[in-house]
C-alpha cells in the first residue's frame, strides 16, 4: 500500500477470462489488492491462474480470493487446497466466515500456514439486513485475535480495534487491517441489497484500510471499455488515499 500509495483493492467480478485479465491488467498499477471470485468464470483453466500471478508479479499487487469459507475444519482444509481451483496454491489471501466458530480457522491454518497465507474473517457484511452484528461480530473479533499468526484482518464497515475487547488483553501492538466492501462514488445501492457508501465515510469516519470496489470501477455493460475502467480506477485510488492521508494525519 505504501509502495504504490494505494488504498484500493478491485473485485472484479466478470464471467470471461478474457475480461477478467483485461481489467485486471488495466487496473493493476492503481491497486494493492485484486479480490476474485475464481468460480464465477465460465472459461475457466489452469491458465488463467499463471496469467493472475503474471500479472500480480508486473503490477505488485496481492490476490485476494473471495471465497468465504463457511464449514468444518476437515471441510474448509479440503476446498482450500483441492478441487478444480487449488485456492491455496495462488491467493495470498482469501477469507471465513466466523459462524462454525474458531475451528474453521484451525482447518484453513493447517493448508495455510505453511504457505505463509493470510486469513481474513468476516466480521461485518456491506448488505441490508446483513446478521453480522452485535456480539457476532465481537466474537468473530475475538476468533481473529486467537490466531494471529494467519489472521491478518476483517471484512468491516468500521474499526474494529476495540471490539470485543476484555480487561487486561494485549492491544497495544494489534493491527488487523479492516477491508471495506461496499463502496461506490455514484450510487448508494444496488436492486439485490448491496449498500454503498464514500471512500470518505469508510476511511475517514470510520476508519476502515482498504477499500474494495466492484461495479464502481468497471460498470455493468457487457461491452468492456478499458479506457473508462482505467479512469475510474485512478478516481477511486486518489478518492481512497486522500481520505486515508487525512485520517492518518488527524
Ligand atoms: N462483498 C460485498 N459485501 C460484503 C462482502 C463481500 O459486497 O459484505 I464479505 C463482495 C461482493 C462483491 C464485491 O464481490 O464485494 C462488491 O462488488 P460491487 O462493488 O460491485 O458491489
Amino acid at each position: 500500500m505504501e509502495r504504490k500509495q494505494t488504498n484500493l483493492s478491485v473485485s472484479v467480478d466478470v464471467t470471461k477470462a478474457k475480461d477478467f485479465l483485461a481489467i485486471i491488467d488495466t487496473v493493476g498499477p492503481f491497486v494493492c489488492l485484486i479480490k476474485t471470485h475464481i468460480d464465477i468464470i465460465e472459461d475457466f483453466d489452469s491458465t488463467v491462474i499463471d496469467r493472475l500471478q503474471e500479472l500480480s508479479k508486473k503490477h505488485d499487487f496481492l490476490i485476494f480470493e473471495d471465497r468465504k469459507f463457511a464449514d468444518i475444519g476437515n471441510t474448509v482444509a479440503l476446498q482450500y487446497s483441492s478441487g478444480v481451483y487449488k485456492i491455496a496454491s495462488w491467493a495470498h489471501i482469501t477469507n471465513a466466515h466466523a459462524v462454525p466458530g474458531p475451528s474453521i480457522v484451525t482447518g484453513l491454518a493447517s493448508i495455510g500456514v505453511p504457505l505463509q497465507r493470510g486469513l481474513i474473517l468476516l466480521a461485518e457484511m456491506s448488505s441490508k439486513g446483513a446478521l453480522t452484528t452485535g456480539s457476532y461480530t465481537e466474537d468473530a473479533v475475538r476468533m481473529a485475535r486467537a490466531r494471529r499468526d494467519f489472521v491478518i484482518g476483517f471484512i468491516a464497515q468500521h474499526r474494529m480495534e476495540t471490539i470485543g475487547a476484555s480487561e487486561g488483553d494485549d492491544l497495544a501492538d494489534e493491527d488487523f487491517l479492516v477491508l471495506a466492501p461496499g463502496v461506490g462514488l455514484d450510487a448508494k445501492g444496488d436492486a439485490m441489497g448491496q449498500q454503498y457508501r464514500t471512500p470518505e465515510e469508510v476511511v475517514l469516519a470510520c476508519g476502515c484500510d482498504i477499500i474494495i470496489v466492484g461495479r464502481g470501477i468497471y460498470g455493468k455493460s457487457d461491452q468492456l471499455n478499458t479506457e473508462s475502467v482505467e479512469e475510474q480506477a485512478k478516481r477511486y485510488r486518489s478518492a481512497g488515499w486522500d481520505a486515508y492521508k487525512k485520517r492518518v494525519s488527524l
